[in-house]
C-alpha cells in the first residue's frame, strides 16, 4: 500500500500488506557463509538452513539479492521528539516546522550566514542511540501495553531499534563502492539494537574536511531555513540563526519481512496545510543538489544520489522530497518536488542502475544474519559487524568493551517496573 492506502504492486518500491505477500526467504546450506539462495523454494518452513548458526559471513553481492520485493509494512508513528539548540531531549514535537512553498523562481544565497550565523554541533560527541533510548523509556508504559495484549516474547515488542540513517546505510550497501560501516548490535530483553561505531576512515575525513566541503554542508541547512516557518502560519526566517543543534525526529514502527523495527529518523518538515494526511505521509525532506545541465550529471544524479533519497526516505514512508539545485557558488536555481514512489520509474532507463528490491532484500537478509549470530541476551556484549566496499559483512564479539553503548540508566530504567526520570 502507497501513504494513502492504496493497494500498488510490489515492485514499484512500495509499502505492502502483509497479509497478501508470502514470505519465502531461503538460505542456501553453506555452513560459513550466509547467502540468499538465487531461487526461493515456495513453502520452505524454515527461513534458515540448519547449519546457519555457524555462519561467518554475510555476501553483498547485488545478483543474490534480485529478489521479489519483501514484505514492507507501511510505516506508524509511534511518537516523536525534540532536540533543541542546545541538544537537550524533549519528549515532543516542539521543534517541528511548517514547508512554505518556494517562488518557482528563487533566488536563495545558500552561503547567506555561513561564517556569522550558524552554531555546528559537535560532531565529535558521539550519541549513539541514547535520545531514542530516552524517548523509549519515557514512552515505555505505552509501549509495553501494547505487547501485553499481543503476549510476543521482546519485552518491548519490537525486534529491532535503531536510527533510520543506519538502515539508509544497510540499504544502500550493495551499491557502495566508498565507504564502509561498523554497526554495533546487543540483545537486550529480546529486542536487537544497532548502533553505528564511526570507522577511522570516516572519522579521518571528517577530521580533515576542506573548507569548501565545511561550507557545502552548511548549504543544505541554510536550503531547509529558506523553506521552513517554526509556526503553522508563519514565515521563513533568512535572517536567523542556523543551528544544527535543533532537530525533530520522528519514531515510527514498521516491519520487514519478519523483523519488527522501531526506529527515528530526523524530519526537516511538514506541510501543515489543512487536507495534509497524518504522519509520516505529511512529512517533507528537503534537500539540495548540483544544478544538472548534461545527460551525464543527469544520469550520476540518478544512479546515484536518488538511491541515497530514496532509501532515506522510504524507510520511515515520507512521501516526498523538495530538492534544490543550486550552481557551484552555492545560488539556487530552481526547486522540484520528487516523489518517492516516482522513483523507480525516474531511473528505470539508467543502464546498469540500482534496485529497491536489493537494498530491501539485503537489509533484511542482514538482519536475519544478525539474529542467527546474536544469541546472547546481555548488555555488556556487542558483536561488531563491520562491511568494506566489495568485501563481505563479517563480526567480532566484545564483552565488556568500549563498544558497550546502551547506557546504564536505559538498562535500569527498563528493567525496573518504575517509570525513570529520564
Ligand atoms: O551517532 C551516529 N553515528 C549518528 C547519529 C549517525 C546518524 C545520525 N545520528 C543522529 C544525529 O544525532 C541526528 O540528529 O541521528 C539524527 C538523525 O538521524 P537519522 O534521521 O537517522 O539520520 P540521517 O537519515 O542520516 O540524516 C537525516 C538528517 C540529515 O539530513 P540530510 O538531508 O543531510 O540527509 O539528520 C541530520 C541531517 O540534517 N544529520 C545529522 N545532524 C546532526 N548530526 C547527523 C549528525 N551526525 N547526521 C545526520
Ligand atoms: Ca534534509
Amino acid at each position: 500500500m502507497d501513504q494513502h492506502g492504496r493497494k500498488v504492486n510490489p515492485p514499484r518500491s512500495s509499502y505492502q500488506n502483509p497479509k497478501r505477500i508470502k514470505d519465502n526467504d531461503t538460505f542456501s546450506a553453506n555452513p560459513k557463509c550466509f547467502r540468499p539462495s538465487h531461487s526461493p523454494q515456495e513453502g520452505d518452513p524454515a527461513p534458515f538452513s540448519s547449519s546457519a548458526s555457524s555462519c561467518r559471513a554475510l555476501s553483498t553481492r547485488r545478483q543474490l539479492y534480485e529478489k521479489p520485493f519483501p514484505v514492507y509494512k507501511q510505516p506508524v508513528e509511534v511518537g516523536s521528539f525534540s532536540l533543541d539548540s542546545e541538544r537537550r531531549f524533549f519528549n515532543d514535537a516542539r521543534q517541528i516546522r511548517y514547508f512554505v512553498e518556494p517562488h518557482p523562481k528563487p533566488d536563495f544565497d545558500l552561503r547567506d550566514g555561513y561564517k556569522d550565523r550558524f552554531v555546528k554541533r559537535d560532531e565529535g560527541v558521539k550519541e549513539k542511540l541514547d535520545h531514542i533510548l530516552r524517548w523509549i523509556l519515557a514512552n515505555k508504559s505505552k509501549l509495553e501495553s501494547s505487547v501485553a495484549a499481543a503476549s510476543s516474547s521482546p519485552a518491548l515488542g519490537v525486534d529491532v531499534v535503531t536510527w533510520r540513517g543506519h538502515l539508509t546505510k544497510l540499504l544502500t550497501t550493495p551499491y557502495e563502492t566508498h565507504e564502509g560501516w561498523l554497526l554495533a548490535a546487543t540483545l537486550f530483553r529480546g529486542t536487537l539494537y544497532l548502533s553505528e561505531v564511526e570507522t577511522e576512515a570516516s572519522r579521518r575525513d571528517r577530521e580533515n574536511r576542506t573548507e569548501r566541503h565545511k561550507e557545502m554542508m552548511y548549504w543544505g541547512y541554510k536550503f531547509e531555513q529558506y523553506l521552513c516557518a517554526d509556526d503553522i502560519k508563519g514565515s521563513p526566517d533568512p535572517g536567523g540563526v542556523v543551528n544544527t543543534n535543533e532537530a525533530f525526529c520522528t519514531v515510527v514502527q514498521t516491519k520487514l519481512a519478519d523483523h519488527k523495527l522501531l526506529f527515528s529518523g530526523e524530519v526537516d518538515c511538514r506541510d501543515g496545510g489543512p487536507k495534509s494526511p497524518a504522519a509520516p505521509a505529511c512529512y517533507i525532506e528537503l534537500k539540495t543538489s548540483a544544478e544538472i545541465c548534461t545527460t551525464k550529471q543527469r544520469s550520476n544524479f540518478h544512479r546515484f544520489k536518488l538511491l541515497k533519497w530514496w532509501a532515506q526516505s522510504f524507510l520511515p514512508g515520507v512521501p516526498r522530497i523538495v530538492a534544490g539545485f543550486r550552481d557551484p557558488d552555492g545560488l539556487v536555481v530552481a526547486t522540484e518536488t520528487i516523489h518517492i514512489s516516482q522513483i523507480s520509474h525516474l531511473i528505470k532507463n539508467e543502464y546498469n542502475c540500482w534496485k529497491p528490491t536489493v537494498c530491501m532484500n539485503f537489509c533484511c537478509e542482514f538482519l536475519s544474519f544478525v539474529r542467527t549470530v546474536v544469541k546472547e541476551d546481555s548488555p555488556r556484549v556487542v558483536h561488531l559487524f563491520s562491511w568494506d566496499p566489495h568485501q563481505d559483512v563479517t563480526y567480532t564479539v566484545h564483552r565488556d568493551s568500549i563498544y558497550c553503548f546502551l547506557p546504564p540508566w536505559y538498562v535500569e530504567g527498563m528493567t525496573s517496573s518504575i517509570t525513570s526520570p529520564h
